[in-house]
């Protein structure tokens, strides 16, 4: 057993009947599927073009009907999901896709690294994936995708490499994209802004420039020349050192337009990112920027134009409040762009389930406003995909969230386990110990609203006396805990950077007062004294020790839960899992050691906690708050 099957464990019957029109390939995979693996009796499959035009489905255990083909695929999976799980279908209502655009990010570059990659090389650009083998893995990806919704794939880095568009890789992303078309999945690519110029056809990359708009243009008629059904562009500009508008006095507004121009006539989109600090607004509290960069332009974008927006204002951390770029830009459409990958929630080697935070992040912004959403991919070349075999539920939570982001984070969980370790495994106490988990993370990582306290570049470890005079200060840890003699946190309140004034209400005067300031964001927004009080009657120094803690009695609950299964689960997956909870806890022991050790150098106060040695199961999170169904 070496987890490659994921989610997708149906067993073949090939005797099953399936009723069926004529169709292309797409309707034909929903045959195939349902064919080889479907046990019920007589299954019919209904094209009926009064159905609304939205990749929908309905199921009702009798038949899958839709209106177009991609509808009758979802609706396979779904059927074989339910069969999987020996559930009921239901009544067969309408289900359709929440957002209309479904993406993974992927973080691939063209030499096969990953960034932010911790299961191996890339499945796209991998030398060592050649011929049929490079095929066939990416049509199990297309298989995998389509079996949660998904219909987009950006298919590399955001750093992205001029080159991703010269001819030769145009032809590879062109088999990329035949690959994936019966799956409904359109391929996207990060563009380098400054591409024109880097690949010597002009002399500048100024978004105005004539020489440069014509570029675009003729760019976006070859790729579209060999894929018809292209998606668009996601572009990373005047970021972290890559190129963009501004170097040439340009807005974001004038950049993103002028390649939404060029794709417009073929009905390509793009997606900017407003992931940008340093630039204009440089030396402005970091969590800020994009507000202030991005603000006065709201209305400027052409109609395909998304503005693409990280969950929170700084960087995929453990916890953060939402981004208030989701309150300010009431004009121009909007995606969020999860994490999936783990580079700040303990890589491949922690068992953190990331549903908890997306629906935490859904609490405070309505799935309605956005248009796309898109997931930093945990994909690699690994044998089974994503390293940590618990790694594989965030992409499974991903794509059903983009499907449907009411469902909750312990409805996926459950049946994410059953199908994956099957319906024997006590999917109750497994769900339980998934749903606390990003909870427990956040605990031994970074509680209270800290944040970035992680070891510089890699990300994995702490590092909370990290400070570098030749990096940006927004790359300091120092820079974002503040502690002193005097106590801990970022004043971000209107006493301090006030970026509580981008929160609509009543947010912004939730966390402006100190009184009222959620506790899991307090050191987010407030600078507080060691001895402050919290509302549960504890000091925020022992509040902090506890909550360090609390963590490690939570991973070492997840070891004894994970020995209670043991008969239930096969032998390699279990000893994968259990050796790396061993890595976790110790992980998790480094945090609290090093972060509690470095505080108290301020705080000067005894650190009054032991182990409990709690029972199993750890105490409900603060997440249950948010993950309301
Ligand atoms: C940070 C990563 C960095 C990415 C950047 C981004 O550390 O590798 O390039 O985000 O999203 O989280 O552009």
């Amino acid at each position: 057993e070496d987890g490659h099957a994921l989610w997708l464990r149906y067993k073949p019957c090939n005797k099953a009947n399936i009723i069926a029109p004529q169709g292309g390939p797409t309707l034909q995979l929903a045959v195939d599927e349902l064919q080889r693996y479907w046990q019920g009796p007589a299954l019919k499959l209904i094209l009926n073009p009064n159905l609304k035009d939205d990749d929908g489905f309905i199921y009702d255990g009798d038949s899958i009907c839709a209106h177009s083909e991609i509808g009758l695929l979802y609706g396979a999976y779904e059927a074989l999901r339910i069969q999987a799980q020996e559930a009921d279908p239901g009544l067969g209502g309408y289900t359709a896709p929440k957002f209309p655009r479904r993406i993974l990010d992927h973080w691939d570059n063209l030499d096969g690294t990953i960034e932010r990659g911790y299961a191996g090389r890339s499945i796209f650009f991998s030398a060592h994936l050649k011929g049929q083998a490079w095929a066939n893995r990416i049509k199990e990806y297309a298989r995998v995708n389509a079996s949660i919704g998904l219909n987009g794939s950006v298919l590399n880095n955001v750093n992205a490499a001029p080159k991703v568009l010269t001819a030769e890789y145009i032809d590879t992303v062109c088999m990329i994209a035949n690959v994936l078309r019966p799956y409904g999945i359109k391929v996207y690519l990060s563009v380098n802004f400054g591409s024109p110029k880097a690949l010597g056809y002009t002399k500048t990359a100024d978004p105005l420039d004539k020489s440069v708009i014509k570029w675009w243009r003729e760019k976006a008629n070859e790729i579209y020349k060999r894929i018809p059904d292209f998606g668009g562009f996601l572009v990373k500009a005047n970021s972290e050192g890559q190129p963009g508008p501004f170097d040439y006095g340009r807005t974001h507004a004038d950049g993103a337009n002028m390649l939404a121009d060029a794709l417009a006539p073929h009905g390509g989109i793009v997606m900017w990112r407003s992931f940008v600090y340093g630039a204009k607004h440089k030396g402005e509290d970091r969590v800020k920027q994009a507000v202030s960069e991005f603000k006065d332009l709201d209305g400027l974008f052409r109609s395909n134009v998304i503005l693409q927006s990280k969950n929170g204002p700084l960087d995929f951390q453990p916890r953060e409040p939402y981004a208030p770029i989701f309150d300010n830009m009431s004009k121009t459409p909007q995606a969020v762009e999860f994490q999936i990958t783990q580079e700040y929630t303990g890589q491949s080697k922690h068992l953190v389930y990331l549903a908890p935070m997306w629906k935490e992040f859904f609490y405070f912004v309505s799935p309605d406003s956005l248009k796309a959403i898109a997931g930093v991919s945990n994909v690699g070349d690994d044998t089974n995909w994503c390293g940590h075999p618990f790694s594989q539920a965030n992409w499974y939570a991903f794509g059903r969230l983009a499907w449907n982001p009411s469902l909750s984070s312990d409805f996926i969980a459950q049946e994410w386990i059953s199908q994956t370790f099957g319906n024997e495994v006590d999917s109750y106490a497994l769900a339980d110990m998934m749903t606390t988990s990003r909870e427990a993370c956040v605990n031994y990582m970074m509680p209270l609203g800290l944040h970035h306290l992680f070891a510089f570049d890699h990300h994995y470890g702490p590092e909370p006396n990290g400070f570098k005079a030749e990096y940006p200060l927004e790359w300091c840890p120092v820079y974002y805990h503040k502690a002193s003699k005097d106590g801990i946190g970022f004043d971000r309140s209107s006493t301090g950077t006030n970026a509580v004034s981008q929160y609509r209400e009543p947010y912004r005067s939730l966390y402006n007062d100190l009184k009222t300031c959620p506790d899991e964001y307090l050191l987010w927004f407030h600078h507080v004294p060691w001895d402050y009080k919290l509302r549960n009657g504890d000091t925020l120094w022992d509040e902090l020790c506890a909550l360090y803690y609390r963590g490690i009695e939570q991973v070492i609950s997840y070891q004894k839960l994970w020995n209670k299964v043991r008969p239930q689960i096969d032998r390699e997956r279990w000893e994968h899992v259990n050796t790396l909870l061993g890595v976790q806890l110790e992980s998790a022991e480094q945090w609290r050691d090093t972060i509690l050790r470095y505080f108290q150098q301020f705080s000067k106060l005894p650190i009054k906690y032991a182990y409990t040695d709690i029972a199993y199961p750890a105490e409900p999170s603060v997440s249950t708050i948010y993950d309301k169904p």
